[in-house]
């Protein structure tokens, strides 16, 4: 179930894009006024005992508030934006005792030692010692709860080298579990490769990831999902998947939503970092060799240029 964007909202979102395409403005424009404006709205996902709200912060970062329903304990992920995150706290009633760090850069840790100063009794997770305010530092396949939901960290090295997705269960719950993926995965792409090599990235993707449950939800740190999937269109311009998300997330921007959450069996259909074992993929980087596609892909996108349609 999703919830959040009020009616009124909407109409005046959508009004936006009927008059930039009006006036022959396309949508950077429309993004630029949407970002600039501050319409980003947050969104609240319920899935079963858990609720996810995604706070949208600077330009297309976002912040996630998860509140276990059973107890009204509440962690945030990467609250770079602490003033906004106090402020939703106090809008749910809950009690937040925890934040969940993905990686060191500012726009995801850059909030940590403020939100500590305003709430100081936070536990704050993450897997590299460049995080700010950092009190607990995880590994690979660490453990924590928020309440009564149970918390699994998963080293994604590559990115950064500290790099932890955090992947939430309920315990015994039949509702579809989550995973912040932070820089690692983002709805149909991946992040750059900072501190680390395609094998790392394979790794991530396809054997840390890709072997969660197929209908968990992803909640990636940033909302890049039309740009990446005009390079995914780039790199199979066949696959009927990514025409169809790709003109869904069209719709979504211009009403102001996000397109996250995605689930990890729709990243296989249409994400080309998550589909370098396929033979279109390979072909279309001129390898035979999962890895090396990875590579190859990741290097043709750090150079690709975005086209305006
Ligand atoms: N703003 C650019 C990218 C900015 C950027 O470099 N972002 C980092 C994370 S903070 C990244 O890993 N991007 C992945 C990519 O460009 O494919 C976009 O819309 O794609
Ligand atoms: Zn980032």
């Amino acid at each position: 179930m999703v919830l959040g964007l009020g009616p009124l909202y909407c109409r005046r979102l959508a009004a936006l894009g009927v008059a930039c395409a009006r006036r022959g403005l396309g949508p950077g424009l429309l993004k630029i006024l949407l970002y600039h404006t501050g319409l980003r709205k947050s969104l609240t996902v319920q899935q079963g005992a858990m609720k996810i709200e995604l706070l949208p912060a600077l330009t297309d970062n976002y912040m996630y508030l998860l509140i276990d329903e059973d107890t009204q304990e509440a962690a945030i992920v990467d609250p770079v934006q602490p003033q906004k995150v106090v402020e939703t706290v106090r809008k749910h009633g809950v009690k937040l005792t925890t934040v969940l760090t993905t990686h060191h850069h500012w726009d995801h840790a850059g909030g940590n030692e403020k939100l500590v100063k305003l709430e100081p009794a936070l536990k704050v997770y993450g897997g590299d010692d460049r995080i700010g305010a950092l009190t607990h530092k995880v590994t690979h396949l660490s453990t924590l709860q928020v309440g009564s939901l149970s918390v699994k960290c998963l080293s994604t090295p590559c990115h950064t080298s500290g790099h932890i997705c955090y992947f939430v269960s309920k315990p015994g719950g039949s509702e579809p579990p989550a995973v912040f993926t932070g820089d690692t995965l983002f709805v149909a792409g991946c992040g750059k490769f900072y501190e680390g090599t395609a094998d790392e990235m394979y790794k991530a993707l396809l054997e840390i990831l890709g072997r969660l449950p197929p209908e968990t939800k992803v909640y990636c740190g940033h909302e890049y999902t039309i740009n990446n999937l005009k390079f995914a269109r780039h790199v199979e311009p066949s696959n009927t998947a990514i025409q169809e998300k790709l003109a869904w997330a069209k719709d979504k921007y211009a009403l102001g939503q996000p397109t996250v959450p995605s689930t990890l069996a729709e990243e296989f259909t249409y994400n080309p970092f998550m589909r370098v074992r396929e033979k279109t993929v390979q072909q279309h980087a001129g390898e035979t060799d999962p890895v090396t596609t990875m590579r190859a892909i990741r290097r043709e996108k750090d150079q690709f240029k975005v086209p305006r349609d």
